[in-house]
């Protein structure tokens, strides 16, 4: 009784920025599917396949907001980003459950192995892709052979598994109550924001990413390296980069570089590991939570002994040393991001998220406004003057698109 199938609605809006994309939806059995043909796209390289991931990706948001489980393809007549290769793929599982083209790259051997170097902290596709080059097949075996400085993937692989293990909202929430309680003797009245998918309503995540600002502009300057000499004084940090910011809205706007060096943004951040003390993974109550001994007490390992902490900075105390010695600590991957007030509401879109939703609402501004939108704000090209927002919600207001909640930017 086709009649009585729920379709779309039509038209549909054609910007995922302009939908409601919840987090639990009910297609999820396709848009694993899709996601996972975008997945293989986007790893490999050249622009027809740049195109390729986001068209799956499109397709995957179009399906995440609809208000039912597909069951019939012609329920979809109408949407926009639905193609006949979609489509094909669609009618393959409701059919039969499967597609074989999705299940031909799942098993893919180089997909495998991307899937798992990828996801090593500091490793991009190009780095898997020289892993995979080299005859590697396993993390344990490039932990064997890589050699190389760079910090972040030295730790990424003697982390490895730790880093793989989710953050819980819980953990996220412990550590920006401890931030927040160390703000206050630092800067009071700066502000500081749980972003990225836990503020969209996701209970796992792969990092933690806070958000800093004050609202008297220029205030958050200096902040960042003395809220950095308090965590390390408290040696809860395993390692890390300051970035300063190299914002100026000339570099941003005036040319079409905007995100040189693959970028996300200009804004003074820092990127790192930082030790948790395993106590910060249960709910702990205040008095315990804020003591300061209590925090040090609890990562006193062997690394802070004499004779370990020489080792270090002779650099023979590796990271997989401290990796494998007995610790009360897990490491976690944290983002410390300061946006400096003028540009705050459009920092905090940037970095709720979701990074589809990023690219749509982008594209929907230059396509239908001429607006350049990025982290920092929004840029009339036309009339070249930038238009501030003191909301997200004035954002949203300026751009003409709905608004709709942290909750509903899962695209
Ligand atoms: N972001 C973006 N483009 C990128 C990377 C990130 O727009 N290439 C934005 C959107 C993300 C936010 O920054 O929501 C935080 O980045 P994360 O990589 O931490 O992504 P999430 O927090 O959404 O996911 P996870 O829960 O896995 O951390
Ligand atoms: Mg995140």
């Amino acid at each position: 009784n086709q009649a009585s199938e729920p379709t779309v609605q039509s038209p549909v809006p054609e910007y995922s920025c302009q939908r409601s994309t919840p987090l639990k939806h009910h297609n999820s059995r396709f848009c694993e599917a899709m996601e996972l043909l975008q997945d293989y796209a986007e790893m490999r390289e050249g622009d027809d396949n740049y195109m390729r991931a986001l068209a799956w990706r499109r397709a995957s948001c179009v399906l995440k907001s609809l208000k039912f489980p597909l069951t019939n393809i012609d329920q979809l007549k109408g949407a926009k980003d639905v193609g006949k290769h979609v489509e094909k793929v669609l009618q393959s599982i409701l059919d039969h459950g499967t597609s074989d083209e999705v299940e031909k790259v799942r098993n893919d051997p180089w997909y495998k192995k991307m899937k798992i170097f990828t996801k090593v902290f500091g490793a991009g596709t190009k780095t898997a892709q020289e892993w995979i080059e080299k005859g590697w097949t396993t993390v344990d075996e490039v932990r064997q052979n890589y050699t190389k400085g760079d910090w972040r993937l030295r730790f990424g692989l003697a982390f490895h598994e730790e880093l793989m293990e989710l953050v819980t909202r819980l953990e996220a929430d412990n550590f920006t109550k401890f931030i927040k309680h160390q703000c206050e003797t630092i800067l009071p009245g700066i502000s500081v924001e749980l972003c990225g998918g836990f503020k969209r309503g996701k209970t796992h995540g792969h990092d933690i990413d806070l958000l800093f600002t004050h609202q008297s502009t220029g205030k958050e300057v200096g902040f960042l390296p003395r809220l950095l000499s308090v965590l390390e004084s408290k040696n809860l940090i395993l390692c890390g980069k300051w970035n300063r910011g190299t914002y100026t809205e000339e570099a941003m706007y005036s040319d079409s570089k905007r995100t040189k060096n693959n970028q996300l943004d200009h804004f003074e951040k820092w990127i790192g590991i930082i030790k948790f003390p395993k106590k910060w993974r249960k709910s702990i109550s205040e008095e315990e939570f804020f003591s300061d001994e209590n925090v040090s007490a609890d990562l006193n390992s062997y690394e802070d002994s004499e004779p370990a902490k020489k080792k270090l900075k002779t650099n023979e105390l590796s990271p997989e040393d401290i990796a494998a010695q007995s610790r009360s600590w897990i490491a976690r991957r944290v983002d410390l991001i300061i946006a400096p007030y003028d540009q705050y509401f459009y920092a905090l879109v940037g970095w709720t998220g979701s990074k589809q939703f990023n690219r749509d609402i982008r594209t929907y501004a230059k396509r239908t406004h001429n607006y350049a939108m990025t982290s920092h704000g929004l840029y009339d090209l036309t009339k070249r003057k930038s238009l501030p927002a003191k909301s997200e919600k004035e954002i949203f207001d300026i751009l003409g698109v709905p608004y709709f909640p942290p909750e509903e930017r899962n695209c």
